[in-house]
């Protein structure tokens, strides 16, 4: 074994092919085109230059091992957003109704020292609504095919593996539907009399409700590999068309933390699962604090999830960053939005804007950028455009 105090020199990535350079002459100048580059352009466009080789050579067929992580923006761009499909006012209004009862019955549930967590929906309440209204399959017949409108017939239906602490907003949903009374959300965590309702989804309790337990956390998402796993077994040996179920497993940032939520990433990737779906609601935040205080946990995450082999969709920012970004040309906000640890853009979020022009906006391209924005603006950006919660219709771009 090997000494901690004494670490082993390991060598870089880059020297890992052990070849002997067969012209030390051509790596020279093509060493110095880029030393020149970072001296005249700067090390933003270096790292442009280099990605767009990168892409190039991987088009071109040349083996490059993959680049596990992209910049701290969303993954898809603008101009290449789809247009909202459902009634944003209609579902913007359910969105709100949950969350104001889910909000109360954890409120109500505190006043009686009974706990309950109040940020785990609200910060994921649109990823749940949209989730409902426009992709989740029910059991009737396997659901509606969204492409064609046609009954499947004997489908089995998605698998949901709900976030476990998110359950009040679930409740607060049914509750809209009619199938739970106020009286029963008053029960929240009571159900001492047999009638309230279990603080977590739990089958046996409420078996018409919850299909699956999800909490101790990480659970949810190791169950899911494996009833994605288990789909595609039923459906290969003829036992079951489980062809157009989908199984989501919905998770906090904190959660990831646990073993079990990544213990079977390489196998969904290996077994080719692409009828399984993690989302993954990055708040930053856990029971205790930040997730992450001096880095990045979507960074992580993301290199930690393409690494063991799967596609990854980052939404970070809202509409009111696209035309900041746009402005960007050189960068430098796309590099310092990658630099900021989490801990201090919870901190953003809370501070005034001249805190905001002194401390982010650094450097003169940044603080000309910062000069064309308005101190309502800057909070906005930090504030309320964060978390990519935030559906929006084509028809409201300039
Ligand atoms: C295995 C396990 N350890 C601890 C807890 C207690 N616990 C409940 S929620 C939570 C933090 C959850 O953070 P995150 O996953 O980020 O969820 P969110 O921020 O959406 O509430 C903890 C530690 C638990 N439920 N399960
Ligand atoms: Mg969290």
């Amino acid at each position: 074994m090997s000494d901690p105090a004494q670490p082993a020199e390991f060598p870089a990535m880059s020297e890992l092919d052990q070849l002997p350079d067969r012209d030390a002459e051509e790596t020279a100048e093509w060493q110095a085109s880029l030393d020149a580059v970072i001296r005249h352009a700067g090390p933003d466009r270096a790292v442009y230059l280099l990605r767009r080789v990168h892409e190039y050579a991987a088009r071109s067929g040349v083996a490059l091992p993959g680049l596990l992580s992209s910049d701290y923006i969303n993954t898809i761009p603008a101009s290449s957003q789809p247009v909202f499909p459902g009634d944003l006012a209609m579902e913007s209004r359910i969105t709100a109704l949950n969350r104001w009862n889910a909000a109360a019955m954890v409120t109500r549930g505190s006043r009686l020292g009974l706990g309950g967590h109040i940020s785990t929906y609200a910060s994921a309440a649109w990823l749940y609504e949209v989730g409902f209204q426009h992709f989740f399959k029910g059991k009737d017949g396997g659901g509606t095919s969204r492409s064609s409108g046609a009954e499947s017939g004997g489908g089995s239906g998605d698998q949901l593996y709900l976030q476990g602490h998110a359950s009040p907003g679930i409740y607060a949903r049914v509750f809209l539907e009619g199938r739970l009374r106020e009286e029963q959300l008053d029960g929240f965590r009571r159900e001492a009399d047999g009638h309230g309702l279990p603080s977590y989804p739990h089958p046996r309790r409420l078996p018409w409700l919850w299909e699956f337990p999800t909490v101790s956390m990480g659970l949810g998402p190791l169950a899911a590999v494996y009833q994605a796993r288990f789909n595609r077994y039923l459906h290969d040996r003829g036992i079951k068309d489980t062809s157009r179920s989908r199984v989501w497993a919905f998770l906090g940032d904190g959660e990831v933390d646990e073993p079990e939520s990544t213990a079977a990433l390489e196998l969904a990737a290996r077994e080719g699962l692409d009828n399984l779906t993690f989302v993954v609601n990055c708040n930053l935040q856990r029971l205790d604090g930040p997730v992450r205080s001096n880095s990045k946990i979507v960074q992580e995450l993301e290199a930690r999830f393409r690494g063991a082999g799967w596609h990854v969709v980052k939404t970070l920012w809202g509409e009111a960053w696209d035309s900041v970004l746009r402005q960007d040309t050189d960068g430098s906000l796309v590099r310092r939005l990658g630099e900021i640890p989490d801990a201090q853009l919870q901190t953003y979020a809370a501070r005034e804007a001249a805190y905001i022009r002194k401390h982010f906006f650094v450097g003169d391209e940044l603080s000309h950028l910062a000069a064309g924005l308005s101190d309502a603006q800057l909070t906005d950006l930090f504030a309320n455009s964060r978390g990519g919660h935030e559906p929006f219709l084509e028809t409201e771009r300039e």
